[in-house]
């Protein structure tokens, strides 16, 4: 067991298709985690509560030990640094440069690294 997976609460909305590709990562490498859902219908991502964590307004967001991390792309290579296992990245460096959020910035994986430091060591 990997051991994140008491630390990770994640707020999503089953039918949303960015939440999905979140948990399709999380079912890969087998982490728990608390769900917690959002009720887009009662505007619940607008609440002040809510964009506290998320400013965007939108689901999903994870949170690892009260860090909230949004987008789930960003989440997703977040996921992939904190638990090696069944690692979703690429590791062929210029296919894994293929994730980058643009050709000029950062790659996502350096990106999420120096954001949330946590659990990389
Ligand atoms: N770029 C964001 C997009 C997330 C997104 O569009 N979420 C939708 C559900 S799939 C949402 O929260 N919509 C709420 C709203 O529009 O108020 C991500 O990938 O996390």
């Amino acid at each position: 067991m990997d051991p994140i997976t008491s630390r990770l609460a994640l707020y999503h909305v089953w039918v949303s298709s960015a939440s999905r590709r979140v948990r399709f990562v999380l079912e890969e490498k087998q982490l728990s985690y608390q769900g917690i859902i959002v009720n887009l219908l009662e505007f619940e991502q607008h609440s002040p509560a809510y964009l506290a964590l998320n400013p965007n307004g939108f689901v999903p967001t994870l949170v690892h030990e009260g860090h909230p991390i949004i987008e789930s792309s960003v989440i997703c290579e977040y996921l992939d640094e904190v638990s090696r296992a069944s690692r979703c990245v690429p590791q062929i460096p210029a296919i894994g440069l293929g994730c980058a959020s643009g050709p000029s910035g950062p790659t996502r994986s350096s990106y999420a690294r120096s954001r949330w430091p946590i659990g990389t060591a």
